[in-house]
């Protein structure tokens, strides 16, 4: 059996039909990673993977990042309840994480070493929105004019998970697991050089916040200017979840966000992470000073 791959409708993306994630043999891998490598996130629907074999299919991609402080944390419930079925409340600091989660990010860019690609199933889902977005940053960067990619190509911007959090109210406890840079927030330059296909992408998000050389309300208005400009048709894909599905992005070049859905109904997902390659995930360590005692702020980018 061959997978059927069939484009969508944007700068990038594909839907690999034909295909059991749960039973790839090796030539059927090749033509998974080639489409990766080709299309930069795919859509695999009806896989209805466990946790084990989503991290062996996640596997495939690399090391899988611990998305917690358990070391057998490979494969985590993104979800609004508790095993109880209770719903998360609004003062809980999952909830605020999943909050974080509607902003545009590109995962694990506040750690060292940021993450390659991103794999997320459903399991549950809400009747109304709770959809993901992504954003292709190369298409991004392609259609910038040439006075910005003049502008941005010697800059790199500090990324923090305190700060890009404090901006939802939310007060990340430092030294907890999540956070990460109690030695200076990780230093990132706006554009990257994608290690495998070469293409220059844009590499900013939620977390980006400071950017050396520019005063920071300059930085503030270029960030969000790049975000506003590459979060748009066509370089944008609104999934809209089935239970069974499960997609990877290659957050080396594509940023994404959760949508809002009503928060009593049940949305239930499951997450692995694959780290990036040290040789090109691997962020120089800022020496940000100012990079602790972010107060929360009103703003949500
Ligand atoms: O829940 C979502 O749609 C996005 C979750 C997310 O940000 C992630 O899995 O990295
Ligand atoms: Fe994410």
């Amino acid at each position: 059996m061959k997978p059927t791959i069939t484009p969508i409708d944007a700068t990038f993306g594909a839907t690999v039909a034909n295909i059991d994630l749960a039973n790839l043999d090796d030539a059927t891998w090749k033509i998974v990673e080639d489409a990766f490598h080709t299309y930069a996130a795919l859509v695999f629907p009806d896989q209805h993977l466990s946790q084990e074999a989503q991290v062996e299919f996640s596997s495939r991609f690399g090391d899988i990042e611990l998305l917690r402080d358990d070391p057998n944390a490979k494969a985590v419930p993104i979800s609004n309840q508790n095993p109880d079925g209770s719903v998360l409340k609004p003062d809980e600091s999952r909830f605020k994480s999943l909050r974080g989660n509607e902003g545009w990010h590109i995962d694990s860019t506040y750690m060292p070493l940021a993450a390659k690609a991103g794999v997320l199933s459903a399991i549950t889902v809400p009747p109304e929105g709770g959809e993901t977005e992504l954003p292709d940053m190369r298409a991004g960067y392609d259609a910038l004019d040439e006075a910005t990619k003049t502008r941005i190509a010697g800059l790199s911007a500090y990324h923090s998970l305190y700060q890009s959090q404090a901006r939802l109210g939310h007060i990340v406890q430092s030294g907890t697991s999540y956070g990460y840079h109690n030695k200076g927030a990780p230093l990132r330059p706006l554009v990257k050089t994608h290690p495998v296909t070469g293409r220059k992408t844009l590499y900013a998000g939620r977390h980006a916040y400071r950017i050396p050389g520019l005063d920071d309300a300059e930085a503030e208005a270029l960030l969000e200017e790049l975000l506003e400009f590459t979060c748009q048709a066509p370089r944008i894909y609104q999934h809209k979840w089935t239970p069974g599905d499960l997609m990877i992005w290659d957050n080396r070049c594509i940023m994404h966000r959760a949508r809002p859905y009503d928060f009593n109904q049940p949305r239930i997902m499951q997450a692995t992470r694959i780290s990036g390659d040290p040789a090109s995930e691997l962020a120089a360590t800022g020496q940000d000073d100012r990079a602790s005692g972010f107060e929360p702020s009103a703003t949500n980018r």
